[in-house]
């Protein structure tokens, strides 16, 4: 019989760590304790766990003695406290960017490169969301030819900037209607001196400019794609653009493989890929959109069609949930393929 584990949730109070709990009770995932950990500002708080009261306590080094697995929502205190759990025997799979693109750690999505997991260290990284959406319709379409570059913009809900986000959509637009004031103060992004009203309106900057004038978002799709793939010869440009939608990122990715593809057979391979779904009938007027794939497992693609003049090029529309399927989903996935594995 397979040991129980320990468990602990980073962030638990939070839009991923509530994600990670629901998932939890979901997918019955069986465990012998369950620690649930946050700031000091959330400890103290109660959460129910497949109908248990737990208390939130607040995240220390010392906290992660005795856990198997430490699942961390993202933050920048995967840096300090990501290397204390590990130094404490946990396996740690964090959503944050931190140790993303270091060598030593395993970037995964288990439908694409779950054989990476075994080369990790005790850190596991998640991928950014706007990655995972693109990745999981690219797969398929990669393993019957070679991407050999994409175009691809996307469309960012405001979850993604967090509570936060949500909250300056909704009272943007409640001023709107009421004839009210709403000073934009979180989106682009919190830090920055200029913010921007969201409602009524689109955003083309997710996170800082860097130097080659792409902003941080856009080039975490880069980097990452090509440590996930093991392919870096893939050209790849994005756009990342903050809409005013709630939940579910979307992105319109035009791509040209190595060899010439018929829509068909793309359709068919993407109807045979394990958590993604083909949502294709134009005739029907049936396509992908942010609000049916909301709290949904599956990353949906379709709007497929071969370009005008590019004999290899190809389009297509994806959403997807980015705090499931783009976060805690694929996290726990990471964490359900070790178990299956004897590797915890
Ligand atoms: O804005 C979005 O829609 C996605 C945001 C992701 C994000 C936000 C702050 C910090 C990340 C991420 O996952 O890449 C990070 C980070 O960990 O760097």
């Amino acid at each position: 019989m397979k040991k129980l584990l320990n468990i602990a949730i980073l962030g638990a109070t939070g839009a991923v760590g509530q994600e990670f709990i629901r998932l939890l009770e979901e997918r019955n995932i069986p465990f012998n304790s369950l620690l649930l950990l946050a700031s000091a500002k959330s400890a103290g708080k109660e959460i129910k766990v497949k109908g248990k009261p737990y208390v939130v306590e607040e995240a220390k080094p010392e906290s992660f003695e005795g856990i198997d697995i430490a699942l961390f929502a993202g933050g920048k205190i995967s840096e300090i406290l990501a290397p204390e759990a590990v130094k404490r025997g946990a396996v740690v799979i964090d959503n944050s960017s931190t140790f993303r693109m270091d060598p030593d750690v395993p970037l995964v999505i288990p439908e694409i490169n779950a054989a990476d997991i075994k080369k990790h260290k005790g850190i596991i990284a998640n991928p950014n969301c706007s990655t995972i959406i693109m990745l999981m319709a690219l797969k398929p379409i990669y393993d019957l030819s070679r991407i050999k570059r994409i175009v691809v913009s996307t469309y960012q809900a405001v979850s993604g900037a967090g509570k936060d986000g949500i909250d300056e959509l909704f009272g943007e637009a409640e001023a709107q209607i009421t004839g009210g004031k709403y000073v934009p103060q979180i989106l682009p992004s919190a830090g920055l001196p200029k913010h921007y009203q969201i409602a009524y309106n689109l955003i083309p900057q997710i996170d800082v400019f860097l130097e080659n004038d792409y902003t941080k978002e856009e080039m975490k799709m880069v980097h990452e794609t090509h440590k996930i793939f093991h392919d870096k010869e893939i050209e790849i440009t994005p756009t990342a653009v903050r809409v005013p939608v709630v939940r579910s990122h979307a992105e319109s990715i035009y791509l040209e493989t190595e060899e010439d593809l018929t829509k068909e057979a793309v359709q068919e391979a993407i109807k045979k890929f394990h958590g993604v779904e083909l949502v294709d009938d134009i005739h029907n007027q049936i396509y992908p959109m942010p609000l049916d794939t909301s709290d949904k497992t599956n990353v949906a693609v379709g709007r497929i069609r071969k370009d005008l003049y590019h004999k290899k090029g190809i389009n297509l529309w994806v959403c997807g949930d980015q705090i499931r399927k783009g976060a805690a989903l694929n996290a726990l996935q990471i964490a359900e393929y070790m178990i299956e594995h004897d590797m915890i």
